[in-house]
């Protein structure tokens, strides 16, 4: 598919009336008209290499182009439809497969729906802006252990404690801004009276119709992954991460005996995707990093429930925190 380019048209325009202009005055010694221009030319424009992907079915494209020199070069990928942005940066003389790759993540939420998509190819310092579409048939297949991504209401496995506060809002939301797919959870609430404002446990026993997480043992290849924001204005939000281990297998957390290994997340205004690899984890006590409760070992297979809790200063009033997509991976952290 052959890709228009407004500008590098009129720019080949403004160059042929240029030359012609000039071509009376035109003597040996005279500036090549390359450094008339500068030394910056594109040579070829922006084509994708297919016009309509879908990366359901495992599809990628990339995109090509040329320019006499190498520069940096900013690919812009813009969803019609969700306003989703997926931008690859660079610097080349030529866009291939090997830097200008799209394989459907975003950079910038939503995620990419099915839908028409706007290139643009800007090199920065240079006016050229090449432009081009293309078509997403199918979305990304996302490849984790998800916990939930909200889409289907929430999971009825989650078990919910919530306080009783004013303003209270534990509920799954649709309407913009959206992180991934149509819905995420919102959590928010005043509580005066404790930093606990609400929490949502996964428990191994009923997740996956209780066949369990089934996380790689080694604690160096699982990352815990979420997508969060906080509400715009407000910064006394914390959403505390909690894994319980059953160290000695019982089928039981034992409080106070086996590992539970924390993490906080304090987000900002936009939505953000964190990812923590799970051997990176640490004990929290009261906010601060302590000795292991347990064996002390990282081990995502004994992965006994996940715990994440809504906190504010219960003297910061209203607190609230929408997040989606929470899930486990293997290998690498989540590409969305
Ligand atoms: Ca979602
Ligand atoms: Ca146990
Ligand atoms: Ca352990």
């Amino acid at each position: 598919m052959r890709l228009t380019s407004k500008i590098f048209a009129t720019t080949l325009a403004a160059l042929t009336i240029g030359f012609a202009s000039c071509d009376r005055d035109l003597n040996p010694e005279g500036p090549a008209l390359t450094d008339l221009y500068g030394t910056f030319k594109v040579k070829t424009g922006l084509v994708a290499s297919q016009a309509q992907v879908n990366f359901a079915n495992g599809e990628s494209v990339y995109f090509t182009a040329e320019t006499s020199i190498s520069t940096d070069f900013v690919l812009t990928i813009t969803g019609q439809t969700s306003g989703a942005i997926k931008r690859i940066e660079g610097k080349a003389r030529t866009l291939d497969a090997t830097n200008a790759l799209w394989q459907g993540e975003t950079s910038q939420f939503p995620t990419f729906q099915t839908e028409m998509c706007d290139v643009m190819l800007t090199y920065p310092g240079y006016p050229d802006t090449l432009y081009g579409s293309v078509q997403v048939l199918g979305t990304r297949i996302i490849d984790a252990t998800i916990l939930d991504d909200f889409e289907n209401g929430m999971a009825p496995e989650w078990v919910k404690f919530i306080q009783t506060g004013a303003n209270m809002k534990f509920t799954v939301q649709g309407g913009a801004p959206l992180a991934e797919g149509t819905s995420y959870y919102k959590m928010g609430g005043t509580v005066a009276w404790d930093w606990l404002i609400g929490m949502i446990e996964m428990p191994k026993s009923t997740f996956n119709s209780g066949a369990g997480f089934n996380l790689n043992s080694d604690a160096e290849q699982v990352y815990f992954n979420g997508v969060f924001r906080q509400l715009a204005g407000l910064d006394n939000a914390i959403i505390l991460l909690q894994l319980r281990e059953d160290d000695n297998g019982d089928g039981a957390y034992s409080e106070g005996n086996e590992d539970m290994w924390s993490v906080e997340i304090r987000p900002g205004a936009t939505w953000e995707l964190d990812s923590y690899k799970y051997s990176d984890l640490v004990t929290l006590v009261n906010g601060a990093a302590s000795a292991a409760i347990g064996n002390g070992l990282h081990e995502p297979d004994k992965l006994h429930r996940v715990s994440i809790l809504f906190l504010a200063n219960p003297s910061s009033g209203y607190a609230e925190c929408d997040t989606d997509m929470l899930c486990f991976t293997e290998n690498a952290p989540l590409a969305l």
